[in-house]
């Protein structure tokens, strides 16, 4: 088949720019390995952006989200038992939405058919060619049949482990870094132990407290990546958690059997630039943050704000130079979320190679922050999500 663009990969990115395109009325279709209840089935982010919910807006997705999502006007970082409130709007005038990227995923897929846009699930051995020319195409199988798209553009949004940015590897550059430690999840069906998140650093190490509405709630403890999830019954779990949350929301946590249980390794990662001929990379294809500062869901909408603009101008007024500007109008914005992310991260987790000393200076910027309207300001700023 022929069609203008291309796009590999149906989580958020994906099917984000699949309706923003077919929205401006440019065709397209989306291959995605796996099954749509595979793709439900992922827990993963819970905390949203103005950007994030704004694209919804602008799509008329956004019903549930505005029904069931949940805003929060601030988080909390926790030092042992010292509670330092983050007020988000009151330092920014603007508030983060708690809505599960599960629930986003499946306003986005529930919108398929009455807005025409077209996903093929479980299309097997993608791989893309002649991606430095501009009639780039992509071939896969589904059905036990080969099959083959041309197209102006591809648009990788297949994460992390996908072909796209593997296709680019020798046309660019990698910088990565990888953490010690990995984030166990439980999400369980009991209320959340706090109104707001809570991030907390603990002599034992770190956890957070997060929520997917008043009856469901997320934690996190870190945890070496030598463990495994089968180390880890639920009641072990629940121990290691309250332990590590100050006092007063351990004793409100309502502990319950864990509906899910994964181990996640932290990454912080970028490939430059995010793009190549005519093959551009979305979201986790491009970059990867560590989760601390909630921002790999919203970079991956972001990208895709940017990417939609950048098609939307060649294909509508022949404007060539958007697509070759798109790497650098996205990486501007991955940058500073890569920096914010890796700073969070630095400030609550307990590193193996720490001293003394290491801790004292956590200690201290904590202090400092629990200080300082401009330090939370600048945190309040970047948790929010910086300008678009
Ligand atoms: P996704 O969601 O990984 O989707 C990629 C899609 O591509 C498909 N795919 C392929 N399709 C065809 N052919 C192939 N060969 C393919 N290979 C892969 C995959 O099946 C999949 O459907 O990437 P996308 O769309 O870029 O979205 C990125 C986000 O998923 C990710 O950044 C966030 O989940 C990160 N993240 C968080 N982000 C936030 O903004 N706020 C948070 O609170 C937050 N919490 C988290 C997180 C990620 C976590 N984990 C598990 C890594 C918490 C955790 C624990
Ligand atoms: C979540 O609720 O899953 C969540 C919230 C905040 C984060 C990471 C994950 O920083």
């Amino acid at each position: 088949m022929k069609t203008q663009v291309c796009i590999i990969g149906a989580g958020p990115a994906g099917l984000l720019l699949g309706h923003l395109l077919r929205a401006e009325g440019i065709d397209c279709i989306v291959l995605e390995r796996r099954a749509p209840e595979y793709v439900l089935s992922r827990i993963r982010a819970g905390v949203l952006e103005r950007i994030t919910v704004s694209l919804m807006e602008r799509l008329g997705l956004d019903a549930r989200l505005k029904t069931e999502g949940l805003p929060h006007d601030g988080f909390n970082l926790a030092d042992g038992q010292r509670l330092i409130r983050i007020d988000v709007a009151g330092l920014t005038g603007k508030h983060v939405v708690v809505y599960g990227q599960t629930e986003l995923t499946r306003d986005l897929m529930d919108a398929r058919e009455e807005r025409g846009l077209e996903v093929v699930y479980e299309a097997a051995d993608v791989e893309l060619h002649d991606i430095d020319g501009d009639a780039p195409w992509v071939d896969y199988t589904h059905g036990g049949t080969r099959h083959r798209v041309d197209a102006r553009f591809i648009v990788g949004c297949d994460g992390f482990h996908g072909p796209s940015r593997k296709a680019i590897l020798p046309r660019g550059k990698e910088y990565s870094r990888e953490y010690p430690f990995g984030w166990l999840g439980v999400l369980a069906d009991v209320p959340p132990c706090n109104h707001e998140l809570i991030y907390s650093h603990h002599d034992r190490g770190f956890a957070l407290a997060s929520m997917r509405s008043a009856t469901r709630s997320r934690y996190y403890i870190d945890v070496p990546l030598t463990e495994r999830v089968e180390d880890w019954p639920d009641e072990r779990f629940w121990d290691e958690l309250t332990t590590r949350l100050p006092d007063e929301a351990a004793a409100r946590v309502v502990r319950g059997p864990a509906l899910e249980k994964s181990i996640a390794p932290l990454r912080s990662y970028v490939f430059a630039p995010m793009g190549h001929g005519s093959l551009l990379l979305c979201g986790d294809a491009a970059h990867i943050v560590p989760p601390t500062g909630a921002k790999g869901l919203n970079l991956a909408t972001s990208d895709v704000h940017y990417a939609a603009d950048a098609l939307t101008a060649f294909f509508k007024a022949g404007d060539a130079g958007a697509v070759a500007g798109y790497s650098a109008r996205a990486l501007s914005r991955v940058w500073k979320a890569e920096r914010f992310s890796w700073s969070l991260t630095r400030l609550m987790h307990r590193f193996p190679e720490d001293g003394s000393f290491e801790r004292a200076m956590q200690v201290a910027e904590l202090d400092y922050i629990a200080s300082s309207r401009a330090a939370q300001t600048s945190i309040a700023e970047n948790y929010v999500g910086l300008p678009v």
